[in-house]
């Protein structure tokens, strides 16, 4: 018996634990009912008096170190259990959801808007199909003018998808309702060859302010506001003059851009300055086509294209990667 009980405490000095010989098979092998220990008890209690006196401190010894060496390491298999854990984020949402996110263009023009609210302008939206009296006619485009040629335009069985949003303005002063302070979003259309720079259908926003004693000066001083809301403080701008069928004076409107990137270099064909938008004081021949007199009224106009100043905005080269329709695009631009 002595012996036995030599080579059990033998075995369990050496016993090592590992990922098959864990706690719990330990105390199967020598705790459990059938374990090596309790046996040992059981044939203990066969021994005589005096065999019991000289073996039982032995036995108890052996058997206080078998308990002790298994709640050490069942100790330490809960530690590393708590360890593993507690390293994954409990916080976590079970399953990963994909969000969406805004379209380039869709977050532009509800900036965009968010500025013109800001400065008393409604918003007005109009046909894509229109006819060629509200795309050209009411605005004073001469009827050889080339943009009314097929090269330019898209025609459609005596109609025209529109050309540029000014079509909806011509559609609002002819409603009569003065003084007129809006805006129009939407998409048109121009029959170009598709490339990185231009495309067959892109975004435009325009403006048109209607009242007694518009100015030129409110044009600058409404577009400077803009600028500096939309590209930033401290923005600097320049007037260029330009021409429009539609407008008399007409100016286009730069932003400086600045020399000191390769990129801007580019950008701006070694100038520094941006073009961003057309602009001037509404035709007197464009205010007569819609019943206003324009020795009483006056107004300006604007316009300009939202992909562009999109793709200006966050370095956007192509203006083809806004219609691949790749979820990955517009997941850069989630929560911009
Ligand atoms: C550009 C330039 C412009 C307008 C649009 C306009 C509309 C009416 C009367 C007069 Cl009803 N003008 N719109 C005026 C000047 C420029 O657009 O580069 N667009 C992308």
């Amino acid at each position: 018996m002595v012996e036995k009980i030599q080579q059990i405490h033998q075995e369990v000095l050496a016993y090592v634990f590992d990922e098959n010989q864990k706690a719990e098979q330990f105390r199967l092998a020598y705790l459990s009912k059938k374990g090596i220990i309790t046996e040992l008890f059981e044939v203990f209690k066969t021994c005589s008096v005096e065999e019991k006196k000289s073996l039982g401190s032995v036995l108890n010894q052996l058997k206080r170190e078998v308990e002790s060496k298994y709640q050490e390491q069942k100790e330490k298999e809960e530690a590393l259990s708590d360890q593993q854990h507690n390293a994954e984020d409990v916080t976590l949402p079970v399953y990963q959801f994909q969000s969406g996110a805004l379209h380039p263009l869709r977050i532009v023009e509800d900036r965009l808007l968010e500025i013109f609210y800001s400065l008393g302008f409604d918003v007005s939206e109009g046909p894509e199909i229109e006819d060629d009296y509200h795309n050209f006619g009411a605005l004073n485009f001469a009827e050889d003018h080339p943009a009314r040629d097929m090269q330019d335009t898209f025609f459609i069985s005596g109609h025209v998808l529109r050309t540029h949003t000014s079509s909806v303005q011509i559609r609002e002063m002819e409603k009569g309702n003065f003084p007129l302070r809006l805006v129009m979003p939407g998409r048109v259309y121009r029959n170009e060859a598709v490339s990185a720079r231009s495309n067959c259908f892109f975004h435009q926003i325009e403006g048109l302010y209607i009242d007694k004693g518009v100015s030129f000066a409110d044009l600058k001083q409404t577009l400077y506001y803009f600028v500096q809301q939309f590209f930033g403080e401290g923005t600097k701008v320049r007037f260029r003059s330009s021409y429009f069928p539609f407008t008399e004076p007409s100016a286009e409107m730069d932003i400086w851009a600045g020399l000191d990137t390769e990129e801007n270099r580019r950008l701006t064909k070694g100038t520094g300055w941006l073009e961003v938008l057309g602009c001037g004081m509404v035709h007197p021949n464009v205010l007569k086509s819609c019943n206003i007199d324009p020795e009483e009224c006056s107004g300006f106009a604007f316009g300009m294209g939202i992909d562009r100043i999109t793709m200006l905005k966050y370095g956007i080269a192509d203006i083809r990667d806004f219609f691949v329709n790749d979820v990955r695009m517009l997941k850069q631009f989630a929560g911009i």
